[in-house]
């Protein structure tokens, strides 16, 4: 926990004096909306320097590298911003997310078959940082977490997502279209790790989305998970690309019913 919550410190603490200058557009992604600033990729670049001085040995997912391999058995999975557009324009619901995880020998670290150990999401524009060990609990600036008591879904504040593909945002927006008049109200915070970490400190009742890549939901997950949230897919699988669905216990399972029915986790 302590390496997770010192790098994402220092990555969060570059990210926000660097916000004080100019933003500028390095690359785009998965379309032209997908952006990729420079600080993304410098964040990146001092968790990667970091981690190498502090745990050698360790490999690193990150967002927007390739993947290094680990000799100890240990992974470290990055997002170096997460909520990359709240950063381009300025709004403050933007993170540095950091996790050690554990794959079966042999296999790439991967949200179907992973452990994860610890992980740290900072959200450096208000100071926040929320960490977890696991089996350890989850804490806010160090005072413990627990999620909210489970509402009935018509009172429950639920957070999403959406990607950056057409095609995808419209089946997105169709699921949706449908949730909306059975819950309190809809939140899209725009960071998937600050979404589970809402979710964690009672700022959200249930969390979906479609699209997770590895570095959006690995700390936030266990963060989550820490404080008394189920962290799930759909049909059985565990939470990943395909879905992620996280909430307390005795109501997660009635969004995975909707979800489910509605084939959330198909594109249209
Ligand atoms: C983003 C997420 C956001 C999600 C987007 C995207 P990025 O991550 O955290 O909430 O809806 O699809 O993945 O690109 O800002 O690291």
């Amino acid at each position: 926990m302590h390496v997770a919550e010192t790098v994402a410190r220092e990555a969060g603490e570059l990210i926000r004096t660097g916000r004080e200058g100019e933003v500028s557009v390095a690359a785009t992604k998965s379309s032209a909306q997908d952006v990729v600033t420079a600080m993304d990729l410098a964040s990146e670049a001092l968790l990667r320097r970091r981690l190498a001085e502090l745990r050698p040995g360790d490999g690193v997912l990150g967002e927007e590298d390739a993947l290094t391999q680990s000799s100890s058995g240990t992974w470290w999975v990055v997002d170096p911003i997460d909520g990359t557009v709240n950063y381009l324009y300025g709004l403050p619901a933007y993170a540095v997310s950091v996790a050690a995880v554990t794959s079966p020998a042999g296999t790439d670290p991967d949200p179907a078959t992973w452990t994860v150990l610890a992980g740290c999401v900072v959200a450096p524009q208000d100071g926040r940082t929320y960490v977890a060990g696991l089996g350890q609990g989850a804490t806010l600036d160090g005072q413990a977490l627990q999620v909210n008591q489970a509402q009935p879904l018509i009172d429950c504040l639920v957070g999403t997502g959406f990607g950056y593909v057409a095609a995808r945002r419209r089946s997105q927006a169709r699921v949706l279209a449908e949730l909306l008049p059975q819950v309190r109200d809809i939140r899209r915070i725009g960071s998937a790790a600050l979404d589970l970490c809402a979710l964690a400190s009672g700022g959200l009742d249930l969390y979906y989305e479609r699209g997770l890549q590895p570095w959006d939901l690995a700390a936030g997950s266990l963060i989550a998970q820490e404080a008394g949230a189920v962290v799930t897919g759909l049909r059985g699988q565990p939470a990943g690309e395909a879905m992620t669905v996280a909430g307390p216990p005795a109501r997660v399972h009635d969004l995975v019913a909707y979800l489910e029915a509605s084939g959330a986790d198909q594109d249209s």
